[in-house]
């Protein structure tokens, strides 16, 4: 049987950095398109391409042959499922569940609700003219700081973020470590050394070194 066909659709610096890493990581081949955020503004957002591929119009996008997978910790699973000596979802079972634990806190509660409101305060209040935004973002700020303690206390004594080697979910943390730098604005190795540790170890690895050239951040 031949290899499938990847593709990755991804947002330069966006959650989209931690399926890319991962495609490193488990030395997948795959071919990319990495959308620029000026671009977005300029266009009114994603092309009807991604929209076609994911009515949700939301990267990341994996494309595997004729099959769309979208969400990502389902993303995850496929990369993992690629390359399964690597232990990317954990070495055991109960790892695996540990993973699934941070994943679902991540992607619900730190991104899809923190992150949601701090970037798209609009979608949160049906007042459309952008005098509530404020409010919104000021809550959000907090629960993205209370989100970032939770995950430091958590860390406290770890090398990885489960058992004792890298897994998805230290990829899927660096990319909330970056948004905590930039644009949420705070002093990440000051308040979070645990969480900073951990994201500087994710930083060193190639993978993570070539994906921040290839979406031209840093
Ligand atoms: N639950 C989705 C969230 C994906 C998501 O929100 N992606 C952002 C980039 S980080 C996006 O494309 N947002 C566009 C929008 O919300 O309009 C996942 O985990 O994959």
């Amino acid at each position: 049987m031949s290899a499938p066909k990847i593709h990755l659709y991804a947002l330069a610096g966006a959650c989209s950095v931690a399926p890319h890493i991962l495609l490193h990581e488990a030395g997948l081949d795959f071919t990319k398109t990495i959308y620029k955020k000026d671009d977005l503004i300029k266009n009114g957002g994603y092309p009807e391409e991604l929209k076609t591929l994911n009515p949700k119009a939301k990267v990341p996008v994996l494309r595997v042959d004729d099959d769309v997978i979208t969400e990502n910790p389902a993303i995850f699973t496929y990369i993992s499922q690629q390359a399964p000596e690597k232990h990317l979802l954990g070495k055991t079972p109960f790892e695996t569940v540990r993973v699934y634990e941070w994943l679902n806190y991540l992607s619900g509660t730190l991104h899809g609700q923190a992150y949601g409101m701090f970037y798209r305060p609009g979608r949160w209040v049906d007042v459309q003219d952008g005098s509530l935004d404020k409010h919104v973002l000021a809550r959000a700020k907090q629960a993205i700081q209370e989100s970032y303690k939770y995950i430091d206390e958590k860390l406290e004594g770890k090398e990885w973020a489960v058992g004792d080697d890298f897994t998805a979910v230290d990829a899927y943390l660096y990319v909330f470590y970056r948004w905590g730098v930039a644009p949420a604005g705070l002093d990440m190795e000051k308040e979070y050394p645990n969480y900073t540790r951990i994201a500087k170890a994710v930083a060193e690895r190639a993978s993570v070194k070539a994906v921040l050239k290839a979406e031209g951040i840093n």
